[in-house]
């Protein structure tokens, strides 16, 4: 099955279709990032497009998105690697009012393969669930945004970390779509990642 049928099997989501698709493309030696960068990806991108067309509506993009997921979880063994030594804690969360947790887990499965220890916190983590890992001992706070009406809690969880006297104890790095450096810089964040494999390394630079 070539890269363009997972594509398309994303976009009408059919998981069955899509798991089928990511089982051979592996067995045909092409490799877990193709998979995820050129089909799962840039079929979440196309079912974007669409949806802000009027072309679909919420329940396809979500069932786009179950689809995505499922392929996701059979590239998981070939993207994340074994590192055993803890290269640090982080606590990962999609911020209050967002549900999107398909680019915050990509970035977990990332940074677990690069040997950090992932307290996944989920969707919709109030500012205060930050400030309560912080005290449980993450050493960095990772912070998805996919909506510009909730990346403002970005900012408020950062002024939580301050109230808690918690800010100088945890370094925060911020992503997600609509989030950029210069949003970064305006809150007080840390680091900014644009993408899951920048994120490891911006994760890598915080710890030192
Ligand atoms: Co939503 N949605 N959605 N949606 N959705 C977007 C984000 C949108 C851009 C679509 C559009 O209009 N084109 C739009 C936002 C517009 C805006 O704010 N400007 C939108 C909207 C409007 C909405 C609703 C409001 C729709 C409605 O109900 N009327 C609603 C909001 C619900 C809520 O959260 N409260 C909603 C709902 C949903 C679904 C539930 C149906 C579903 C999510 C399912 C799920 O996540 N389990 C969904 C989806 C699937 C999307 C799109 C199509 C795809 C998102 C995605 O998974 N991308 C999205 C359009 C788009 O992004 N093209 C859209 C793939 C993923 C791998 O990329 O998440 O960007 P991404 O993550 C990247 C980077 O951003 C970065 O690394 C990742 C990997 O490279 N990154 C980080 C992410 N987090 C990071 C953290 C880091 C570092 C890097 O450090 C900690």
């Amino acid at each position: 099955m070539d890269l363009k049928t997972i594509f398309d099997n994303v976009i009408e989501g059919a998981a069955p279709g899509v798991e089928a698709g990511v089982k051979e493309a592996l067995a045909a030696g092409i490799g877990a990032d193709v998979i995820l960068k050129d089909a799962l990806i840039a079929a979440m991108d196309e079912v974007g497009a669409r949806y802000e067309e009027g072309d679909i509506f919420v329940p396809e993009m979500l069932v786009a998105a179950r689809a995505m997921q499922a392929g996701l979880a059979l590239l998981k063994p070939h993207l994340v690697g074994a590192d055993s030594e803890s290269a640090g804690k982080v606590a990962i969360g999609t911020v209050k009012g967002d549900l999107h947790d398909i680019g915050k887990n990509l970035v977990a499965m990332m940074l677990e393969g690069a040997g950090f220890e992932i307290m996944d916190l989920g969707v919709d983590v109030s500012p205060q669930a930050f400030v309560k890992a912080v005290e449980d001992g993450a050493q960095v706070i990772g912070m998805s945004a996919l909506l510009t009406t909730t990346m403002s809690n970005m900012g408020v969880t950062v002024e939580a970390l301050k109230a808690a006297g918690l800010r100088d104890k945890v370094k925060v790095m911020i992503g997600g779509a609509p989030v950029t450096q210069e949003y970064a810089n305006q809150i007080g964040a840390d680091g900014f990642a644009a993408d899951a494999s920048s994120a490891t390394r911006v994760a890598r630079e915080l710890v030192g």
